[in-house]
């Protein structure tokens, strides 16, 4: 079970307990809900031992009470490059920082959520751990990392963490027995909805491809709220699959078994397997198949196999470093592909008919090859209006209009980025908000790539849109970006930000997010007439009441 003995005492003291009832707080820290989700069903398990548990989302857990807690479980993702989620940061900060208390007291376990493609795999999470552990606190079973296939491993390793904390009796019948019978953590039901519309919204001669796409899900039974967020299923693009099968001397009719239905490899390939990405635990599989001192030396440097893998696809790998590989070994080495998520650009209460979203297409050359984003690929290239696509909503608590419409909002939605804000846009036009609305849009180009150009302009002229701020960054010789028309309308956005408006921000995360940010704090700065770091200060009391939300990516 991989516990110390130490750990073991811990166990027994927890066991030794009757009298009182054993008390756990699960604390989760979650993007997209798949944490909530994995906590909550620890939860309901946890509960069902007789445990008596408090379930809190890392936003609402007032930190004072770490000190007292006697068992805490942590369920927490990681975002892009290592980064705590949004709803991470406070708690994330707070352990690290001076005032974190020490916890010689509490035994904890941690659930760690990531994705494998990232160098710092679960990083949050390892962060959360380890330092738990430099405050005193016992860790009562080691890290659990879950990949994006989680779901297909939740359903093993749950309960073993869990009894850690139940004080159950731990023997493997009963841990299995669990495992085939409670621990489901997907339940939602994916739909079939028909693509009713397709365009590209770039004119020609752009840089960009970006896809507005609706989708049918009248009498679907699904109802979402603006800032959610759309799964779809997608597949790999038949050529890259035939490309792989050729170089591999496969037979595309073998029959294999997956997720409990036989289909033919070339099928698995198109559907089940991420074949468009290479991660670094794909990539060391494959290395110990290949026993090739190249890849040997490569995949022992982070920084070289973090820049071989940027952008490399599995053929690629198997270009570069030839070897003989089964159909048993494939299955070993790949890893399933995820469902991609697209922020939904339409609104339910405008058209309770129709969902949207709003697709950048990733594709370039290398190797003398096109390659594709997986599902930007197949939304862009494969589907044709008339297509069933396999979708379902994913809530984003995170990201909400306000409650009250009056209220001001300022939305800053550079490329993609314009998705959620659409949303918004019809959802306060449906329920005739009267709180003023701020777009801030910002694109390459004025003439090919202002997304949604005629329905904005059409709302800044009835009025909907107090205004819409466009920053085209190529179309003149110095860049100008959405946080430069921030600070040209600084003052203003400061009376906003004074007087309760909520700020809202979606697009890239590593370099737009950073900046618009630091400008915001800086406009607090200059125009509330305060030092740069009162003005972090100021904005972080903006954040934590939830006037500054973002879903960056
Ligand atoms: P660029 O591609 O010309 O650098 C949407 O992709 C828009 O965001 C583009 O105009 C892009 O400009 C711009 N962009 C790139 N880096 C940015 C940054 N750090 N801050 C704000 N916008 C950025």
């Amino acid at each position: 079970l991989g516990i110390n003995n130490e750990q073991v005492e811990r166990l027994v003291d927890i066991q030794q307990a009757p009298e009182s009832q054993i008390e756990v707080t699960v604390l989760y820290g979650t993007h997209t809900g798949n944490s909530h989700l994995i906590a909550e069903k620890a939860s309901e398990i946890l509960k069902s031992k007789g445990v008596s548990v408090n379930l809190v989302g890392m936003p609402d857990y007032n930190v004072r009470k770490l000190k007292d807690e006697k068992n805490l479980l942590v369920v927490v993702s990681t975002h892009g490059e290592g980064e705590p989620p949004v709803s991470a940061e406070d708690f994330h900060a707070f352990i690290y920082g001076k005032k974190a208390p020490k916890l010689e007291g509490l035994n904890f376990g941690v659930v760690a959520l990531g994705d494998s493609s990232y160098i710092n795999f679960c990083k949050t999470g390892n962060d959360i751990y380890n330092q738990l552990l430099k405050l005193g606190a016992k860790n009562i079973h080691d890290i659990i990392e879950l990949d994006v296939d989680f779901k297909d491993q939740v359903e093993s390793v749950l309960p073993g963490i869990i009894n850690q904390f139940s004080g159950n009796n731990t023997s493997g019948e009963a841990i299995n027995n669990q495992a085939n019978t409670v621990v489901k953590v997907d339940t939602d039901q994916w739909v079939e909805a028909e693509v009713l519309e397709k365009v590209l919204l770039n004119g020609r001669g752009s840089n960009k491809a970006t896809y507005h796409i609706e989708l049918d899900i009248e009498n679907k039974g699904i109802t979402y709220e603006p800032g959610d967020a759309l799964e779809v299923i997608s597949k790999n693009n038949p050529v890259l699959v035939d490309g792989i099968l050729t170089k591999l001397g496969l037979d595309p009719e073998t029959k294999i078994q997956i997720q409990g239905q036989e289909k033919s490899l070339r099928e698995a390939l198109i559907a089940n397997y991420e074949i468009t990405v290479v991660t670094p635990p794909v990539i060391k599989k494959y290395a110990e198949l290949a026993q090739n001192s190249k890849l040997n030396s490569l995949i022992d440097d982070q920084e070289k196999l973090k820049e071989y893998l940027y952008g490399s696809d599995f053929l690629d790998l198997l270009n570069d470093f030839s070897t003989e590989v089964s159909v048993n070994d494939l299955q070993n080495i790949l890893r399933k592909l995820p469902a991609r998520l697209y922020s939904i650009s339409s609104s339910y209460e405008y058209n309770p008919d129709e969902v949207h979203i709003t697709v950048g297409a990733v594709k370039y050359h290398l190797n003398d090859r096109e390659h594709q984003g997986v599902c930007s690929g197949f939304l862009a290239e494969e589907i044709q209006i008339g297509d069933e696509l396999l979708i379902r909503i994913k809530k984003n608590e995170g990201f909400r209009l306000p409650e009250d419409h009056n209220v001001k909002v300022i939305m800053v939605g550079p490329g993609t980025g314009i998705a959620p804000f659409r949303s918004f846009l019809q959802q306060r036009e449906a329920v005739g908000a009267k709180g003023e609305n701020w777009l801030f849009f910002g694109d390459q180009y004025f003439e090919t790539d202002f997304l949604y150009q005629t329905e904005l302009l059409k709302y800044r002229k009835n009025g909907l849109l107090k205004d819409v701020s466009v920053a085209f960054s190529r179309d003149q010789e110095e860049k100008i970006y959405v946080q430069h028309r921030l600070r040209e309308n600084g003052a203003l956005i400061y009376q906003w930000i004074k007087d309760g408006a909520y700020f809202y921000l979606c697009g890239d995360m590593n370099r737009m997010a950073k900046d618009v940010k630091k400008e915001l704090v800086n406009i607090i700065a200059e125009h509330g007439k305060i030092s740069v770091r009162e003005a972090a200060d100021y904005f972080k009391e903006v954040k934590s009441s939830r006037r500054f939300q973002e879903d960056v990516y």
